[in-house]
């Protein structure tokens, strides 16, 4: 069976997944994700109609946001979960148009919305035609797919948010806009890359509503201390991006004698007051998602997975059958908590088998320092601006992103290392697992890696460089001394870039590759207007940044 899947950095041989996926996907979980994608395009047309009439579906909306979410890359490898949901995506079709039909509307109907497959056979013969190569032109698709792999960031973004009860339906209305738009062979160059930057703009308007989410639900990060050390009772390993999940699990482990750890993205859930006030709440435990492999063997307990990144175990791994998802994620074999419908999750299964393992084995001792979002920057900002004033701080660096397992991504370790002393790292996203435990040092009791918190904390990345330029009376953020060095890996990063594009930030560099999904007209586009250019060699990129 074929597939073809370019959405993230790890694409073969930079060019695209042919046979499996490096990721794991198997050709046909990708199958099944191409006829998801292009099953929610369908479903816009009617919520787009419907909408047109004022009728807003919550369940259409919460359906085509978590169905972006559960194709994004690392995410979700289990076969019957997209089957079952493509059937789901069928029933809920036959609800919109009925009722459009009662307003007396009757789209024309296409292909796009009159396909129908019930065995994961049919479905996976369906895919063939409906996937990524289906638009000839390499332009119209680079455009087309750029736009659906930012919605797939502002997707998981948008439903971190609900599951704390903040809501945005311009957001639903413009990806469901942007889903019909990318189905729309009438669109020329033009219009695709004005709907980029569209998406990029609605990008800024997801973050700010999530962090508007976690600070009120959580307060505002604090600097932290994170201990990396272990205790001696059983523990539960939380991963992923959702407060609202590590929130609920603190909770119910309580008094169960049971210890919760962060891994990887969820690491900067230590810096939010609202959690700090758990005793059995440790610290952090092993590096980013890909180290997940060693991480979860030595950790000994149970792990639960609130989003991506999911690495499939190795063969030999002994871990398997103490790992569950939720949410969004999952994998054949990890177990599956459900949403709780109206109540809380119900964590109690997990937390009873957590009880019955070991403690960790300790990998590393000592703490890292984070907590650097917008308001416990604001309250620095007299220091730090006194500091660039006086030539302490010569210039910040964002190096925000995602990390990864290829090798050249020891560049940003050298890069940060290599760094003057007289500059300052700012980070948000699992790329900072590449130097945030390197003796790096402070400038004046400011540490030289400002931790801002998850990928989606690059708002908050944005709101200091918003803060500089009207503290130094500057007419444009390009003025500011700070360079852009970021590292991708998924389509959550690819919405953190548009988003930066949106609000004008030019000569980012991204590595460490450029998207195999830009086709070389786009990416000459985005060269020309916005000076993106790919990672050089540290030694080049440094004299390059510098001067
Ligand atoms: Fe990383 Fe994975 Fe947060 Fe991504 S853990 S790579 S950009 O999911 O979302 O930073
Ligand atoms: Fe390949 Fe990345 Fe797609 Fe996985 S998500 S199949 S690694 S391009």
């Amino acid at each position: 069976m074929n597939m073809f899947c370019y959405q993230c950095q790890e694409a073969s041989k930079g060019l695209g997944c042919e046979v499996k996926g490096v990721c794991g996907k198997t050709p046909e979980v990708s199958a099944l994700q191409d006829l998801l994608i292009y099953q929610i395009k369908g479903l816009s047309h009617y919520t787009t109609a419907l909408r047109a009439l004022n009728i807003e579906n919550d369940t259409a909306n919460r359906f085509i946001t978590e169905s972006l979410f559960m194709t994004i890359t690392n995410a979700n490898f289990d076969h019957s979960r997209f089957v079952l949901r493509i059937r789901e995506g069928f029933k809920l079709r036959s609800q919109l148009k009925a009722a459009l039909h009662e307003k007396n509307v009757v789209l024309p109907q296409t292909e796009l919305l009159t396909w129908s497959a019930i065995t994961a056979g049919e479905m996976e013969e369906i895919a063939e035609y409906v996937g990524v190569l289906a638009t000839e032109n390499e332009d119209v698709r680079s455009l087309r797919e750029l736009v659906i792999y930012g919605l797939k960031g502002m997707a998981a973004y948008l439903e971190h948010a609900s599951n704390l009860g903040y809501f945005d339906t311009e957001i639903h209305a413009f990806t469901q806009r942007a889903l019909v738009a990318t189905t729309d062979d009438s669109l020329t160059a033009d219009e695709l890359t004005a709907l980029v930057l569209e998406t990029g703009k609605m990008g800024v308007q997801v973050m700010a509503l999530l962090d508007k989410a976690n600070t009120t639900s959580y307060g505002n990060p604090e600097i932290t201390k994170v201990n990396l050390g272990v205790r001696k009772n059983p523990g539960i390993l939380i991963s992923g991006h959702d407060l609202k999940d590590m929130e609920e699990l603190l909770k119910q482990t309580e008094g169960t004698g049971v210890d919760v750890y962060t891994h990887s993205e969820m690491l900067p859930a230590n810096y939010y007051p609202a959690f700090k006030k758990y005793s059995h709440f440790v610290g952090n435990y092993g590096g980013a998602w890909w180290s997940q492999v060693t991480d979860f063997e030595t950790f000994n307990g149970v792990v639960l997975f609130t989003t991506n990144c999911i690495v499939p175990p190795r063969k030999t791994a002994t871990y398997v059958d103490r790992v569950y998802t939720t949410g969004a994620s999952g994998f054949p074999g990890f177990k599956h908590i459900a949403e709780g419908e109206g109540k809380p999750k119900d964590f109690s299964g997990l937390i009873q088998h957590a009880q019955s393992f070991a403690s960790p084995t300790e990998i590393e001792t000592g703490e890292i320092v984070g907590g650097f979002a917008h308001a416990q920057v604001f309250a620095l900002a007299d220091k730090i601006v006194d500091a660039v004033k006086s030539g302490a701080i010569r210039k910040f660096f964002v190096m925000a992103g995602c990390d990864g397992r290829m090798k050249g991504r020891s560049y940003y370790t050298d890069f940060a290392t290599k760094l003057p002393k007289d500059t300052v790292i700012l980070t948000a996203g699992c790329a900072k697992y590449r130097y945030n435990k390197l003796p790096l040092g402070d400038i004046g009791g400011i540490p030289r890696v400002l931790d801002a918190g998850q990928c989606n904390d690059s708002f908050s990345l944005v709101m200091i460089a918003l803060k500089l330029k009207e503290v130094f009376e500057l007419n444009d953020i390009n003025e500011l001394p700070i360079a852009y060095n970021i590292a991708w890996y998924e389509q959550k990063a690819v919405i953190v870039l548009l988003a930066l594009l949106s609000l004008g930030v030019k000569n980012i560099h991204l590595g460490p590759t450029l998207p195999a999904f830009l086709s070389p007209n786009v990416a000459k586009v985005l060269v020309d207007n916005f000076g993106i250019a790919p990672i050089g060699s540290v030694d080049e990129d440094m004299k390059l940044f510098l001067n």
